[in-house]
């Protein structure tokens, strides 16, 4: 339904801004947008209705080229940013995107945080282990021994395993995808629009002008499907299946029901504007003015 109550038929191209992307030709990210495009299409979701927050980076431009509310926010931020849109208007569309640096370096508190709370939003990590936008440094995702400009003599930390996190931290739906792949990719994105909950999807993203073309191809090397009987209810499953080195297994890893964020918000709003179980203004003030 259009803002007037008319019924509007929705296809991908309708969400493109008419901002051309300034990404580098070759960047993984246009491939996370168009599938965004799709996804938004299919399942007709109202670009009045929904709100797409990011960052600072390369990946963090995303909200920009979507035809829907949205801006590029402060460094890290993407999260509190969908927290508090999500918080006052629930019956919103919101989306938060960006990159590792983001998403896990200055900004990994609030991934842990939106994890715990179930916030009932899409996260969209586009991973390229790298800080695209700064020029090639080290990021969190960047795999041990690399090289790269703030790694001369290779990279001495151990890498974060994005969806590993996710996991143990709360997130009620996990998937990981790679932007090479516009069908899965796609449908990843159609599924965690639908979860009601924190939806974290880890898009490997190849960054082609600070990793080269090799990302793309070992990236590729690497991708693997998850067995048609997998079972995404268990976490040990999700588990091994993050863990592996030798593999990029794509697909929903992770998916249990639990109430988010909106649902507990709402049912506590509720209680209080009709239930004789919260304290009157009078019995609240008392306790800090016992002569008030
Ligand atoms: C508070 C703050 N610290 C540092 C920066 C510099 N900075 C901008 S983007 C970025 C990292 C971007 O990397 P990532 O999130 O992985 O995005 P990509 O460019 O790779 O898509 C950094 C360190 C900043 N803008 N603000
Ligand atoms: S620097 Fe890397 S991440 Fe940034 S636009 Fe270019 S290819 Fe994409
Ligand atoms: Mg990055």
């Amino acid at each position: 339904m259009s803002a007037a109550g008319v019924k509007v038929e929705l296809k991908p191209g309708d969400y493109k801004s008419g901002l051309k992307p300034v990404w580098c030709p070759g960047c993984g990210d246009f491939g996370v947008l168009n599938a965004l495009y799709r996804a938004l299409a299919q399942l007709e979701i109202e670009p009045w209705n929904t709100v797409i927050l990011s960052g600072i980076g390369c990946s963090s431009r995303l909200p920009g080229y979507v035809k829907t509310y949205g801006f590029n926010g402060v460094h890290g931020r993407a999260l509190t940013l969908a927290t508090g849109v999500k918080v006052a208007r629930p019956d919103l569309t919101v989306i938060a995107v960006g990159g590792d640096g983001d998403g896990l370096a200055i900004g990994g508190n609030h991934l842990i945080h939106s994890c715990r709370r179930n916030l009932d939003v899409l996260y969209i990590l586009m991973d390229n282990e790298i800080y695209g936008l700064t020029k090639g440094q080290v990021a969190p995702t960047t795999p041990t021994g690399d090289k790269t400009k703030s790694t001369f003599w290779g990279n001495p930390e151990p890498a974060v395993d994005p969806c590993e996190l996710a996991i143990s931290t709360g997130a009620t739906w996990v998937a990981r995808g790679f932007s090479g792949e516009m069908k899965g990719l796609t449908e990843m994105i159609v599924d965690g629009l639908r979860h009601n909950g924190f939806s974290f999807l880890n898009v490997m993203s190849p960054c082609v002008t600070w990793r080269g073309d090799d990302q793309f191809k070992e990236m590729k090397a690497k991708l693997a499907e998850l067995p048609a009987d997998y079972d995404p209810t268990r976490r040990a499953n999700a588990v091994q299946y993050t863990r592996e080195k030798d593999r990029i297994t794509c697909g929903v890893l992770y998916r249990v029901e639990g109430p988010s964020l909106t649902d507990q918000l709402e049912s506590m709003k509720e209680r209080a504007m009709t239930g004789g179980e919260a304290p009157s203004t009078k019995e609240i003030l008392s306790r800090y003015y016992p002569r008030f």
